[in-house]
């Protein structure tokens, strides 16, 4: 008698990837982060204010995704750490697949990954890359309703970065009702208020990235 295994033929083809990916970067006790936001947040710009911090304490590897051009994957790379883009060709959202490939060549042998999504508050959630936490940005500007417009992101989200915060005195936009309009929808997401720009607030945010840091390590001691 043939065995139906069923568990097989609920995971889509993007599902399986990802549960490789993330099976491998357990046995590195890598800890991959996946940025997402609306175009123009500061996605790209939390990873080089990140980079500059860390890529001295830690091997750092970014994937950033794009429509057009490799300009993110240049901004990161001139920080002295490797930055290597997928642009996708007109797909709104990375997938498992898309980042499998580009960590064949390298190996997964690094303590952090950061992968910068392409863009869109949609597709995005619900594609696994295979990640520990999605990273969902909004920045103070954009509308602070954002996240009750896009609930599904937010659930899928571990982390809200709040970004921009040095505009709030041009704007009439407010962190808090940001902050509450997400936690309303996902209380369980921890929010980080930051300035890209001044530096106000990464001071925390690097804190926790640490702490995620060894936990991952902690619990892959072999590698
Ligand atoms: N005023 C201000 N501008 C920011 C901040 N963070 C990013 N930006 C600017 O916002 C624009 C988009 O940022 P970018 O990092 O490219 O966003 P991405 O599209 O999400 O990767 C750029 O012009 C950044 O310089 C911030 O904290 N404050
Ligand atoms: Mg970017
Ligand atoms: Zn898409």
């Amino acid at each position: 008698m043939k065995k139906v295994d069923l568990r097989e033929k609920v995971l889509s083809a993007n599902e399986k990837i990802a549960i490789a990916n993330r099976e491998r970067f357990a046995d590195t006790g890598t800890l991959v982060l996946n940025l997402v936001s609306s175009p123009g947040s500061g996605k790209t710009s939390l990873v080089e204010e990140t980079v500059k911090i860390l890529k001295d304490r830690y091997r750092i590897y970014v994937v950033t995704g794009d429509i057009m051009t490799e300009n993110d994957a240049r901004r990161i790379a001139r920080h002295g750490v490797e930055a290597v883009q997928i642009s996708t060709g007109g797909a709104c959202h990375l997938d498992a697949k898309m980042v499998d490939e580009k960590l064949v060549k390298i190996g997964s042998d690094y303590d952090l990954i950061i992968v910068e999504n392409v863009g869109n508050l949609v597709c995005p959630a619900s594609f696994d890359l295979g990640e520990d936490l999605k990273v969902l940005l909004v920045a103070v500007g954009e509308g602070d309703d954002k996240p009750v417009k896009y609930p599904p992101m937010v659930r899928a989200s571990g982390v809200l970065v709040i970004n921009k915060l040095d505009l709030v005195p041009y704007t009439d936009s407010k962190p808090e009702a940001i902050e509450q309009n997400a936690l309303k929808i996902n209380p369980d997401l921890e929010v980080f208020s930051v300035s890209c720009k001044t530096g106000q607030g990464l001071d925390r945010w690097i804190e926790w990235l640490t702490s995620r840091l060894k936990t991952k390590k902690a619990a892959h001691p072999g590698s």
